[in-house]
């Protein structure tokens, strides 16, 4: 709720904090020169501009030298950084410091992935021994389901885990389950289960069988809607099929959640349920019990690899100075695109078909992070905060939007990333996604002068008349923005420093952009309004009560439901 002094405030027109810094009046003086500039002249200028803007942490090689920037800018964003009080902030965030501050909570995702003897204080308690605890409870438990030892009401061992969970409860862990596919057990479906529309669970269940099938529910707050619709949906289907033997629930159910109370009255013994705690928010969750569906699949060896390197990325993020930081690196150039040049969207293209649904889970944790218009003093920003994160893998996205990106009338900012080892090396097929991939980059660089495209017609034997009016749709500008993450290899390491880079870059512009990236209010209103129309659809009664337009939308779909 806002107070009136807020709204009086001078600051109201806008958290001007940002804008008054030096380094915000250095970046728009240096924004006036580069926006005149094209890359390939800075290539040309530079021999050593790959070396110079290329860092490496993690088994990632970032490679930003494909961007709008130079020496003098990175120094400058550099200093934003530094003047928002970047390196404070940090300090803060991985102290357990209340950093979270609508919601009073400490953000301590990293705890989860401390692979270090460091002890780790909330409330003056070390979380050290609950969070390695659980993890013992994890590999207990993944290794009993595994080997087979764990069974289900019949006596045969687990085939099928369907996790049930919605947001940071379903899109880690079924992104990385993606991802890390070639380190799963071979005979161990996993389904992922979220959507509210029954469509999502009634075709998971034709899949299954319920003698061999585990349901894994998650649900930090074990409320929510769409969660317990599908758990309550589940239970029912077991139910039917075992002919209603409630202690089928035990063997068939277990459940990831911080709500014990919750968790026991829905049926579910809480010897079943793996706890986290509040300081780790939905989005950053993958590292707790969350991941238990991924530790399923691919045992809890590889689940604390993928911990490893998001520590290692921890680390590097912690210690490694601004200029050579890869999230900072990674964040300011974000911040500089969407600040100084207005751009509103980014894309993410990764190239490889593991990671197809990366750009969804960097949806979310980006946009539900960063997707603010008030500062932590609760004013009103008066600059950009987070743009529209959006992708798809490559080479699919090559024939679809990237028209779009080579030529459209907006730049728009896109993330590389490509392995450079192949867990299917079929035939060549390895060398010509990394040929799309580097081809892509070069081309939005460079761009086609209307002399090289001339010169291209003419050798395909275009008269001169067709080459004249050929050429404007063959020119394309160029200098347009791109950085490539090269991975060693799509491990479970690899894979994990590569979500903390990304969970990290969040923070950075969090930070700069005066915001609490902890908080998701926009989210909580969406599970009220939900409710209380859900009741009014049931009631069955006309319904008046809204604006003309929902009435009439709701009022036409109670009276289809009776034809
Ligand atoms: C994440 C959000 C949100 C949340 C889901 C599921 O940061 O808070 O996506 O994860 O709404 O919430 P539960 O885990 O409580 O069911």
């Amino acid at each position: 709720m806002a107070s009136s002094h807020k709204h009086n405030s001078d600051k109201d027109t806008g958290s001007s904090a940002l804008k008054n810094t030096q380094a915000w009046t250095r970046l728009t003086e240096l924004h006036a020169d580069m926006a005149g500039t094209h890359m390939r002249d800075l290539f040309a200028a530079d021999p050593k501009r790959f070396q110079r803007f290329t860092v490496s942490a993690g088994g990632i090689l970032y490679d930003y030298s494909k961007n709008l920037i130079d020496k003098e800018v990175i120094a400058a964003l550099c200093d934003l950084a530094k003047e928002r009080g970047l390196e404070r902030r940090t300090t803060a965030m991985f102290s357990g410091d209340i950093i979270n501050t609508t919601e009073k909570r400490a953000v301590l995702h990293t705890a989860l992935r401390n692979r270090s003897n460091a002890k780790i204080f909330v409330d003056g308690h070390n979380v050290m021994p609950d969070v390695m605890d659980v993890l013992a409870r994890m590999r207990t438990f993944t290794d009993k389901v595994r080997s087979g030892e764990w069974t289900g009401c019949t006596g045969k061992p687990i085939r099928s885990i369907v996790n049930i969970g919605i947001g940071g409860s379903d899109l880690g862990p079924y992104m990385a389950t993606e991802a890390l596919k070639p380190y799963a057990k071979d005979d161990l479906d996993l389904h992922f289960v979220s959507n509210v529309d029954g469509t999502h669970i009634s075709e998971a269940l034709k899949k299954v069988d319920y003698e061999t099938c585990l349901f894994v529910v998650v649900s930090k707050t074990f409320t929510t809607q769409e969660t317990l619709a599908n758990a309550h949906s589940a239970r029912d289907w077991l139910m039917a099929q075992c002919g209603g033997d409630e202690s089928a629930i035990a063997r068939h159910f277990v459940a990831v959640s911080t709500n014990a109370q919750q968790v026991s009255d829905f049926g579910i013994d809480t010897d079943n349920m793996f706890g986290f705690w509040d300081w780790v928010g939905g989005r950053f969750s993958l590292w707790s019990a969350v991941g238990l569906s991924l530790a399923l699949a691919i045992g809890m060896d590889n689940f604390e690899d993928m911990l490893a390197g998001a520590h290692e990325m921890d680390q590097h993020f912690r210690t490694a100075p601004f200029e050579k930081n890869m999230p900072v690196l990674m964040g300011m150039l974000g911040v500089w695109y969407r600040n100084f040049f207005g751009t509103s969207s980014q894309v993410i293209a990764p190239y490889d078909q593991y990671l197809h649904r990366f750009p969804a889970y960097l949806q979310q944790l980006e946009m539900e992070s960063n997707g603010k218009s008030v500062d932590l003093d609760g004013n009103r920003v008066d600059y950009e905060t987070c743009p529209v994160i959006w992708g798809e893998p490559g080479t699919n996205g090559q024939h679809a939007f990237f028209q779009l990106l080579h030529q459209g009338t907006q730049f728009i900012p896109a993330d590389f990333i490509l392995p450079v080892k192949t867990h299917n090396p079929v035939n060549d097929q390895h060398r010509l996604l990394a040929a799309n991939c580097f081809s892509q980059t070069e081309a939005m660089m460079r761009g086609k002068t209307a002399g090289e495209a001339a010169d291209e017609l003419r050798v395909a034997g275009y008269g001169e008349d067709e080459v004249e009016a050929l050429v404007p749709f063959k020119v394309f500008e160029g200098n347009r923005p791109t950085s490539t993450l090269l991975l060693d290899v799509l491990d479970p390491k690899t894979l994990g420093a590569l979500i903390a880079l990304y969970e990290h870059k969040v923070f950075v512009q969090g930070v700069v952009w005066g915001l609490n990236s902890f908080d998701q209010w926009g989210v909580e209103l969406g599970k009220q309004l939900a409710k209380t129309i859900a009741d009014e659809l049931d009631s069955g009664l006309t319904v008046s009560s809204h604006d003309d337009s929902t009435n009439g939308l709701m009022n036409a779909w109670l009276q289809g439901q009776g034809d």
